[in-house]
């Protein structure tokens, strides 16, 4: 067996940032083409702005069984059509395989379905700590108009994504503003 040496990273918990990173990608509204339940919406906001969604900065392990991922995501505010700012979601390509989210700061959702169609979230706000069982997809939502939603993930190496079953399928549970008022309210999706 081949150690790989300890080391450690640095939250910040202020900037929703962690140093060193090995990876950091940054997210557009162009990147989210099919995720977001208003697609026409998208496409005139398309025409204005490309907006930044979310970042996650991360650290590199072997993408092997034993080593754990870990990152840092940070949604920025807004909405499409009065649906939130959120990241794509998916599925483990390793169906199995369980992850855990831990809110650092600002107010986000959780949003979990199971691979046929079961739903549940959870409000997520600093200090929830989320276990997202074996089988679930995953979404997570900024439901600030004003802060970042910023939370750390931890999950199994050999992981891998499925974001397909996600375009195709959709969430059935879609977060959206509620109009001149803070909060959101749940419409049903596909
Ligand atoms: C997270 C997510 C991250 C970005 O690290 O990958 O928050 O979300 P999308 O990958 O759905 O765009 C995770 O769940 N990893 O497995
Ligand atoms: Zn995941």
């Amino acid at each position: 067996m081949n150690l790989l040496n300890p080391f450690y990273t640095q939250v910040d918990f202020k900037n929703g940032t962690f140093e060193p990173y090995e990876k950091k990608s940054k997210h557009y509204l162009s990147d989210l083409q099919g995720f977001f339940y208003f697609n026409d919406s998208l496409q005139e906001e398309l025409k204005k702005e490309d907006r930044l969604v979310y970042e996650v900065y991360a650290r590199e392990v072997p993408l092997e069984e034993g080593h754990l991922l870990h990152c840092i995501t940070k949604i920025y505010p807004g909405d499409v059509g009065g649906e939130f700012f959120m990241t794509k979601g998916h599925f483990h390509q390793k169906i199995e395989n369980a992850e855990l989210y831990l809110c650092t700061s600002g107010k986000g959702l959780l949003n979990m379905q199971g691979v046929n169609g079961e739903s549940s979230y959870i409000e997520m706000t600093r200090g929830v700590w989320s276990y997202i069982p074996p089988g679930w997809a995953h979404r997570t939502i900024n439901i600030d108009d004003n802060t970042p939603f910023v939370f750390i993930s931890v999950w199994p190496a050999d992981s891998g994504y499925n974001y397909d079953k996600v375009l195709e399928e959709g969430f059935n549970k879609i977060f959206v503003k509620k109009a001149n008022k803070e909060g959101y309210r749940i419409i049903v999706g596909k």
